[in-house]
């Protein structure tokens, strides 16, 4: 596919994949760890010289890996002119330090990698405030403890001779300067976020009569192919880690006569930081309010199974769990045989696979989902004041009409629909649901 950030070979940051692992045993589950790792340090534009996995039974409070390890680092970073040593685990801001110490390059955690291939690839208003707080967010401690470290060690120093005041004086206004600029930009952001998020709720309200689905799953699993395939929508597709920040909503026909709504939503990872998922949260309103979820899976990635719990976790992170959900095995056309299907089959028999690539499995999808939406739906009497002609009209819009009595209070309907877009459809439109 073709892409849209391309760094040039020969300008890529030189980078080292570190990993840990308390045993022996745990290597290859560390090595697919680092496989993704060096997918999304390449998406962030870095180029991987070597990868090193340490087997050490705790990791070290101070330097994370053993001292010893470190100070070998330091060597094939000087040997390979290796910039940049990025850590597959959440390093503490103590361990960055130390390390960076040793090392005298520039180290990163998963999450620091995370956060910024999604500040490089925010696009719309939204996504870059929600980028920029999770940032924020993160370095807030890192900015603190960092400076708790150095003004320790000249306090230190400097006790000895008697001048601690001094030494220690500028430097801790300068960290009240710094924490209160980070602090003043967090609420700046926050007030930004909310307003931003608010406008954007009332869009979605103007709809919220209409059955909601979200395709969700682990990055590169094919939801925004699955999502073109539906709507002949133009959204970026790449073979890359998060190609899709923002949430994009398109009208759908997936059943006769009762058109959905259809959300492409960001993808998820093992190890997506914290403040990530929470800046996301109302980017991610598409999951947790949506009737429906198509959790669309990647069947040919050796790691499959895992995608399917990280992304159970980050549902559960949402409390969105309970929402009915269509798992999706995609790229059968990838598999590298019909057996795999019958073992995928095993763990999830409600599960379908389909190709994204072919037109009729698409359509097989919409099936599938039409059933599904069709399940859910049940039979609800609305009372609908004569004054409210509106309500009406989108309630024969948003589902199947079976009866229309109008009697003195309004007009009463029988209507097939979806239980939560009736519920909707009674506070937003001032219908009353009867039954
Ligand atoms: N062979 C094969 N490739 C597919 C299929 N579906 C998607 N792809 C490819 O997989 C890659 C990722 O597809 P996307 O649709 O961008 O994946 P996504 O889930 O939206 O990814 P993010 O937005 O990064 O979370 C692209 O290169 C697609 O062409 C499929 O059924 N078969
Ligand atoms: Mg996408």
């Amino acid at each position: 596919m073709h892409e849209m950030h391309e760094i040039p070979r020969n300008n890529r940051e030189r980078a080292l994949l570190v990993g840990m692992v308390p045993s022996k045993e745990r290597v290859g589950e560390m090595e697919e760890s680092l496989d993704e790792l060096a997918l999304l340090a390449d998406t962030a534009g870095a180029e991987i010289v070597d990868r090193i996995i340490q087997v050490r039974s705790a990791m070290h409070p101070a330097y994370y890996i053993g001292t010893g390890k470190a100070r070998s680092i330091a060597e094939l970073c000087e040997a390979e002119q290796i910039e940049l040593v990025i850590f597959d685990d959440d390093l503490t801001p103590a361990q960055v330090r130390n390390l960076d110490r040793v090392i005298e390059r520039r180290i990163l955690d998963r999450s620091g990698l995370i956060l910024d291939i999604f500040a490089s690839r925010a696009k719309s208003r939204q996504a870059k405030l929600q980028v920029e707080l999770a940032q924020l967010q993160y370095m807030m401690p890192r900015l603190t403890r960092q400076w708790d470290h150095l003004s320790r060690q000249e306090g230190g120093v400097a006790a000895g001779s008697g001048g601690a005041i001094g030494v220690r004086g500028p430097g801790e206004t300068q960290l009240e300067i710094d924490r209160r600029l980070t602090r003043g930009r967090i609420t700046h952001l926050r007030r930004n976020l909310e307003q931003v998020t608010a406008s954007y709720n009332r869009q979605r309200q103007r709809r919220s009569a209409m059955f909601c689905i979200a395709l969700i799953g682990y990055t590169n699993a094919g939801k925004s192919t699955i999502f073109n395939g539906f709507t002949e929508a133009d959204t970026l597709i790449e073979d890359r880690l998060f190609a899709t920040l923002d949430a994009t909503t398109r009208a759908v026909n997936v059943t006769p006569g009762q058109p959905v709504l259809l959300s492409d939503t960001v993808g998820f990872i093992r190890k997506l930081p914290h403040h990530l998922i929470a800046s996301f949260k109302s980017t991610l309103t598409e999951v947790y309010d949506a009737d429906l979820l198509v959790h669309v899976v990647d069947g040919s990635h050796p790691n499959h199974a895992d995608h399917i719990v990280t992304v159970n976790q980050v549902l559960a992170e949402l409390g969105a769990s309970h929402l009915p959900l269509l798992l999706v095995y995609n790229k059968a056309d990838q598999l590298e045989s019909p057996d795999a299907l019958e073992f995928l089959k095993l763990s999830y028999p409600d599960a379908i696979a389909i190709s994204a690539l072919d037109p009729g499995d698409v359509e097989r999808l919409r099936q599938e989902i039409s059933i599904r939406v069709d399940r859910q739906r049940v039979e609800v009497e609305l009372l609908i004041p004569y004054e409210n002609g509106h309500a009406v009209s989108v309630a024969y819009e948003s589902g199947d009409v079976l009866r229309r009595e109008d009697e003195p209070e309004g007009v009463r309907l029988t209507v097939r629909m979806m239980p939560s877009v009736a519920g909707r459809l009674g506070k937003t439109l001032d219908a009353f649901v009867c039954g």
